[in-house]
């Protein structure tokens, strides 16, 4: 294939981390969650204000802590998009997401995996997950403690440089 010289395509995303401590109220631990386990927490990879992202990304590896049983988590986006069909758009799901409960904080991995078409090598980002509150102040923690939820999120572009026509196709039709 040919590539659309002098073009270049931004795709936004979000990926990070939630976590929020069990308590009595509104986060039990729930029934089989070990008692040493502090939190429960999710990591996740989705558009921008829940824009769609499956046409470009298409799997999502997540690489846990060799603690976490079965710790290399592998999610498509072909997966979600069959589970989506028929669905109402409120109940559809929007992201590659993980969902677990631990007690302590590690680096994930995450490998990102485009349209083959792209000819794309994947990326990898590494990321802290974050269970306690963190800042430079001590109202910055506070404030995240307010919330009841850790959040570490990070913003970023995914740049397709003079990417090739059938890809291209793909960018501009979704
Ligand atoms: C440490 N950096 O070495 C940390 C490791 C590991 C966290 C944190 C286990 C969850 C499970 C869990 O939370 N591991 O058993 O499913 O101290």
């Amino acid at each position: 294939g040919k590539r659309v010289k002098g073009v270049q395509i931004y795709r936004p995303f979000i990926y990070g981390t939630t976590a929020r401590p069990f308590n009595d109220t509104d986060n039990p631990r729930p029934a089989g969650v070990p008692a040493d386990h502090t939190h429960s927490w999710q990591v996740f990879v989705k558009g921008v204000d829940d824009t769609d992202i499956f046409y470009w990304l298409r799997r999502v590896q997540f690489k846990l802590h060799e603690s976490i049983p079965n710790h290399l988590r592998t999610i498509d986006a072909e997966t979600i998009m069959k589970e989506n069909e028929g669905k109402p758009p409120a109940q559809r799901r929007k992201a590659f997401v993980v969902n677990e409960t631990g007690w302590g904080e590690f680096e994930i991995t995450i490998r990102l995996y485009y349209d083959s078409r792209s000819s794309e090598k994947p990326q990898t980002l590494y990321h802290h997950l974050r269970l306690h509150p963190y800042g430079r102040t001590e109202a910055e923690k506070e404030a995240m403690r307010n919330g009841g939820e850790v959040v570490a999120w990070v913003y970023e572009e995914q740049l397709f440089n003079e990417p090739f026509e059938d890809f291209y196709k793909v960018l501009t039709t979704g």
